[in-house]
């Protein structure tokens, strides 16, 4: 099953193709009759999937410690993995995830999808940078990689906790 590839025509089908083969081996030929149309994607493992060697997360901007204003962009960074969109797994070859932000929080179980509330954010889209508005004070800032499925790779890419300060 591992080695089954499955063709798409957008990207976004990926995660709906792929549960439709893996639920029903009969539609494997199915998935296979369009190889000619699109991308040719592996078809994901289970979760959590490995990170890659040297793999780190980290907070860009703003820096550990700094004062910023009530509304400031934050910047992630990534070594040694790709950025890729929620649902897609490009295979073991190029490992990739996609960026979750926890605000004023611990970490969550990361055998558990990531948390979908104000103080953990998804950036499905493969987004690299977003901009926060929070209230006057510390806060603190911490990213988690998710893999396809929003499940922290094994062993888990966390950013270092920063905290920072935001002005009156
Ligand atoms: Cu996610």
């Amino acid at each position: 099953m591992k080695t089954t590839t499955i063709s798409i025509l957008a990207a976004t089908a990926v995660a709906a193709v792929a549960f439709t083969a893996h639920s029903d081996d009969k539609k494997k030929g199915e998935a296979h009759s369009h190889k000619s149309e699109g991308i040719v994607l592996p078809m994901p493992p289970m979760s959590p999937i490995p990170s890659a060697k040297g793999a780190k997360a980290y907070i860009v901007q703003p820096r550990d410690g700094k004062t910023v204003k009530k509304k400031f962009k934050v910047v992630f960074g990534l070594k040694n993995m790709g950025v890729a969109p929620a649902g897609i797994y490009m295979g073991a070859d190029k490992p990739t995830g996609h960026h979750h932000l926890i605000i004023d929080s611990e970490l969550p179980d990361m055998k558990l999808p990531f948390p979908m509330d104000e103080k953990h954010l998804h950036f499905g889209g493969g987004q690299t940078e977003t901009t926060l508005e929070l209230s006057p004070g510390k806060h603190t800032l911490q990213l988690v990689l998710g893999d396809h499925a929003h499940i922290p790779h094994n062993p888990p890419v966390v950013s270092e906790k920063i905290t920072i300060t935001v002005e009156e």
